[in-house]
């Protein structure tokens, strides 16, 4: 059994090779400013501002490591769907996924974070591809799914399905539902 509340922030990293040492497990969570990642790594470990829920888009930059019970990283990234002050982020962010990812034997699994209230745009598709493509296991979590009824669910699953995703690896959460987080551990505990 993991416990999820023995977490800690260990390092923030901007390549592959500056990873946190001890030979963990990875396990990435990936999507657009906004979603919800912070909100994740608070709300799976049940750590009010253990990652800074921000709400300054692209405030966080880097790979950022948290130790989860000495059983496996949670790699926090930094989300894509901006871009700002001239400087294109999202073409720094391509690189930086593009090192992290490859010929990482560390990685496990890619958590690929959706909100329940936008559509997938183009940068998610680019994501989502990516990720499709390196033969890494991902999963679709669902954010913000508060008071999402049984269609609205449908609906989101049918948008994965229209873009060509594969739809058997979807989890709803919300921050508002703690009990929403007991699915995700459970994927975490399978797959660690
Ligand atoms: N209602 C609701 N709001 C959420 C949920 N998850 C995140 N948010 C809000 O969405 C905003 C962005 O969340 P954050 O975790 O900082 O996103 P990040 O940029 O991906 O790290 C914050 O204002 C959060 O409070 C959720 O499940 N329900
Ligand atoms: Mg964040």
């Amino acid at each position: 059994m993991i416990n999820f509340k023995n977490a800690n922030f260990v390092k923030s990293a901007s390549k592959q090779d500056e990873r946190a040492t001890g030979g963990l497990a990875e396990i990435l969570v990936v999507g657009k400013s906004n979603v919800g990642k912070s909100t994740l790594i608070n709300s799976i470990t049940s750590r009010k501002s253990l990652a800074f829920t921000s709400s300054k888009p692209g405030h966080t930059k880097l790979l950022n490591y948290f130790n989860i019970d000495n059983k496996f990283y949670l790699v926090d990234a930094p989300g894509y769907g901006y871009a700002k002050g001239g400087v294109d982020l999202d073409a720094l962010f391509g690189e930086m996924m593009e090192d992290y990812f490859y010929d990482n034997k560390f990685l496990k699994a890619v958590l690929i974070l959706l909100d329940s209230r936008r559509e997938i745009d183009e940068s998610d598709k680019e994501l989502i591809g990516f990720v499709n493509e390196s033969n890494i296991p991902y999963y679709f979590v669902i954010t913000k799914s508060d008071k999402l009824n049984q269609s609205a669910k449908a609906a989101t699953v049918k948008r994965i399905k229209e873009y060509g995703f594969p739809t058997d690896r979807v989890v709803y959460t919300s921050r508002l539902e703690p009990r929403s987080w007991d699915k995700l551990r459970q994927v975490i505990e399978k797959i660690v």
